[in-house]
This record gives structure tokens, C-alpha cells and sequence, in this order.
């Protein structure tokens, strides 16, 4: 499909920009992409429209919608909530680390590329990001604690890097990794842990539609909180699976083994996927909390996800898929 855009929109808006001027010109955008199919190239050709003007972030967000992902069957949990109640252990095993995690360095950032690819790199973030156009998506999270949310991610689809990887035959599961910088997140002197953090997923999970790298929220950057400037969405596995700050992203024929797997097996495996109906051993997933609601809500298999994934577990079956 083809969209023409005036050429007057490849040339200087930046920060000084109205803030009206501004959201008349998102408006736009989303008009244009909503009516383009999102599978097709749709998205790309209107955000890489964007792209050309400026490498600035207030160009890049608010990131066009991807209708295929507005409805979460939630209310989007509250942005205030959600960015000061985080799950970000290299910052300590509480829950309010969001101050904390300021101190993470994010700019410059760089991606290592490994394992088996025709080419391991080293990728730039900023790089990545003029590479790859990225959207919005609103997904469900559920932490394995009980706890979820519902949240406006930005982003672009695991799929795309994979392709920019070119990952060779003998490639089955993608490692992920998280920076290691004791000296400035205090967890990380928490020595009984195994830093870094790693989770892992396979080659067809990280290949499938709702993986998701994330790279922000709520129609802005990700917030160091979140895991900026790259994490990992994965809505239908438990919340421990969303990898935060990657530094790292290896290709491999061995099945990585992840932070919480090394620290607990019997209590985190490989596959934690959301199920109601196997219980963590200490406690039932049967239900979950959403941030800032008193109310319990059903939790459901793959978190709800079943029709997208069901597909790559065919064939598999055992509690250690959902746990
Ligand atoms: N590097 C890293 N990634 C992480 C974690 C962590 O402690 N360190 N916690 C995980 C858990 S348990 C959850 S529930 C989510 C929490 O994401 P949020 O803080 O953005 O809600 O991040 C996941 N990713
Ligand atoms: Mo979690």
C-alpha cells in the first residue's frame, strides 16, 4: 500500500513544536495507519515518515496504535500506579525502587547481538530504533505474585529483530540478559542472587505475534522503572519472563536457564505460562489483583492469550508449561 506524505512533514518538528500543532499531526498519523491494514507495511511507511524528520523522541511518541491490540478487556491501569509499584530486583526486592532505578545510565545504550547469527554485532540503541518503526500495543501483564496490569506498551514485534539477527539453522531459543553494574544497583550486591538477570524463550515464542521488545509506555519513552530502555513483553507467561534493560540477546541449540529457574527450580521453571488452574507451589493463580483495584478477577489461561499462542505449545503438555 502506498500513503503519500506532505513533504513538508520530513523537515524540523522538534521540541518547540505546539503542543496542539503536535497531536493534530499524531492525530493524522493514526487516521492514516488505522485505515491501512497493520499486517501489511501500513505502519512502517507512516512511521518511517516520521522517522526522516528527526531522530528526536517527541517524534517517535505517541507511537501509532495497533489496532489489532487496543482491546485488553481491562481498564488501562493508572500510569502512576504502575510506574511507582515495579518488580526490578538489580534495584532491591521491594516494590518501590522507582526512584532508585533513575540512577540506571541509559544513554548511550548498546544491544549485543550473539551466539548463532550469520553476524553478531554490537547494536546502538538509538541505532535499533531509526531501524525499526515501532507502535503501540495495550497488553495485560500478570505478575506470578498475584498482581497485574494492564498497560499501553511502545514497541515493535520480537519478529523484527530476529530478522535483523539472521539467526542460523541451529538456532532454537534466544537468551536474554540485563546490565550488570553493582555500583549502581544495589540489589545487584545482593550476592546469594545470580546476576545477571536471564530469562530465555524459543526461537518460535520469540517469532511469535504478541512478542512484544518494548521500548515505552504510556506514549512515551520507557521510564528507567519499566526496564529502559529495552524490555520484553511476553503477556501470556508470568510477569518474571518480561526482561528488563537488556544489554544482551544471544541465539542458542541449548535452552537458557533464567535468573529465577537458577535461584528456585522447584518454584519457577522454563515455560511459566499463565494457567489458573496449576497452582505456584506456595500459592493458587486461580485469581489476581489488577493495581489499584480492590476487586479479584479471574485469571485466565495464557492469561488470556490462548488463541495466539495455544499453537506453539501443540503437542506439549505438564505443569512445567505453567509454572
Ligand atoms: N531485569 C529484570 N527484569 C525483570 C524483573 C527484575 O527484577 N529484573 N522483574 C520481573 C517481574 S517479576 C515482573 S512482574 C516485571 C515487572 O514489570 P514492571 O515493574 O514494569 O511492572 O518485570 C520483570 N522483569
Ligand atoms: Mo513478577
Amino acid at each position: 500500500m502506498l500513503i503519500k506524505m506532505p513533504k513538508s512533514w520530513e523537515i524540523s518538528e522538534n521540541r518547540t513544536t505546539p503542543e496542539t500543532v503536535f497531536a493534530n499531526r499524531r492525530a493524522f498519523m493514526r487516521g492514516v495507519i488505522g485505515a491501512a491494514t497493520i499486517a501489511g507495511t501500513g505502519v512502517s511507511l507512516g512511521q518511517s515518515a516520521a522517522y526522516a524528520a528527526t531522530d528526536d523522541d517527541t517524534m517517535r511518541y505517541p507511537a501509532p496504535r495497533n489496532p489489532a491490540f487496543q482491546d485488553a478487556d481491562r481498564p488501562i491501569t493508572d500510569e502512576k500506579l504502575a510506574s511507582t509499584y515495579n518488580n526490578f530486583y538489580e534495584f532491591a526486592s521491594h516494590k518501590q525502587i522507582w526512584q532508585a532505578a533513575q540512577a540506571l545510565p541509559t544513554d548511550p545504550w548498546t544491544i549485543k547481538i550473539d551466539g548463532l547469527v550469520t553476524q553478531p554485532r554490537t547494536i546502538d540503541f538509538d541505532d535499533l530504533l531509526r531501524k525499526i518503526p515501532i507502535e503501540e500495543r495495550i497488553y495485560r501483564h500478570r505478575c506470578v505474585e498475584r498482581w497485574s496490569m494492564t498497560v499501553p506498551w511502545s514497541g515493535f514485534p520480537m519478529r523484527k529483530l530476529v530478522d535483523l539477527a539472521e539467526p542460523l539453522a541451529g538456532a532454537k531459543f534466544v537468551r536474554f540478559e540485563t546490565f550488570h553494574n553493582p555500583e549502581i544497583a544495589s540489589g545487584q550486591r545482593q550476592f546469594w542472587y545470580p546476576w545477571p538477570y536471564v530469562e530465555g524463550i524459543t526461537l518460535a515464542e520469540a517469532q511469535n505475534d504478541l512478542t512484544f521488545l518494548v521500548t515505552g509506555a504510556y506514549g512515551k519513552p520507557l521510564a528507567k522503572q519499566f526496564g529502559a530502555p529495552l524490555r520484553l513483553a511476553l503477556p501470556w507467561k508470568y510477569g518474571f519472563k518480561s526482561i528488563k534493560s537488556i544489554v544482551r540477546i544471544s541465539f542458542t541449540d541449548e535452552r537458557p536457564v533464567s535468573f529465577w529457574e537458577q535461584t528456585n527450580n522447584r518454584e519457577y521453571g522454563f515455560w511459566a505460562n499463565v494457567n489458573p488452574n496449576v497452582p505456584h507451589p506456595r500459592w493458587s493463580q486461580a485469581v489476581e489483583e489488577p493495581l489499584g483495584s480492590r476487586d479479584r478477577v479471574p485469571t485466565l489461561l495464557f492469561n488470556g492469550y490462548e488463541e495466539q499462542v495455544a499453537e506453539l505449545y501443540k503437542g506439549m503438555s505438564g505443569r512445567s508449561l505453567f509454572m
